[in-house]
């Protein structure tokens, strides 16, 4: 059996911040882990990256491509993933023994989970692929402060994803 952990929350909110702690303490005390680069609009990492969205997919290239902005285009490439579990994905995972742990550092737009069951039948995958997984929800702490302004930042994100293209309809 493999381990998983998917590094989710608000863009910010210090996810890969987060997965290159965590390497660096895994280094340290000896144990192996492997972070997977799932943003296909990151661009530096402090990490090294085992295996790479941006080796399937270019964010670029979808922009210029069908002609979307930033976040249409993520959309687009995150259902591009979800297209290319039983072939990119599995083949990629090939490389990992039974028992080594992965991190994957994913984006942070909540369109990807409210608009599109991606991250869901990525983690179904995994499961299938015998892996144990659990996930990590980072948000900046100062937004639960109080109750409003934690409401407001969802509802803010939401709002801004209700006109998203999906890949179905721009294929
Ligand atoms: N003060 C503080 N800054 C942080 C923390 N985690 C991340 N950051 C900073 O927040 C910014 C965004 O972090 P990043 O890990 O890129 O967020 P991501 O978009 O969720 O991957 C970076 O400038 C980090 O240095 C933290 O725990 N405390
Ligand atoms: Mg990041």
């Amino acid at each position: 059996m493999g381990y998983a952990q998917l590094v989710i929350g608000p863009a910010g909110s210090g996810k890969s911040t987060y997965c290159s702690s965590l390497y660096e303490h895994c280094e340290t005390i000896g144990r192996t882990m492997h972070v997977v680069n799932l943003d296909p609009a990151a661009e530096i990492f402090n990490y090294p990256v085992a295996m790479d969205i941006r080796e399937l997919i270019s964010l670029e290239d979808v922009m210029e491509d069908l002609k979307l902005g930033p976040n249409g285009a993520l959309m687009y490439c995150m259902e591009y993933l979800e297209d290319s579990l039983h072939d990119w994905v599995d083949e990629e995972l090939e490389n990992y023994r039974d028992d080594d742990y992965l991190i994957f550092d994913c984006p942070g737009q909540i369109e990807l989970f409210t608009h599109v069951p991606v991250l869901k039948n990525f983690v179904e995958h995994l499961k299938q692929k015998n892996f144990n997984v659990c996930v990590v929800y980072l948000l900046d702490s100062q937004l639960l402060e109080s109750g409003a302004s934690h409401i407001a930042s969802r509802v803010k994100q939401k709002d801004g994803s209700s006109i998203c293209k999906t890949k179905q309809s721009l294929d």
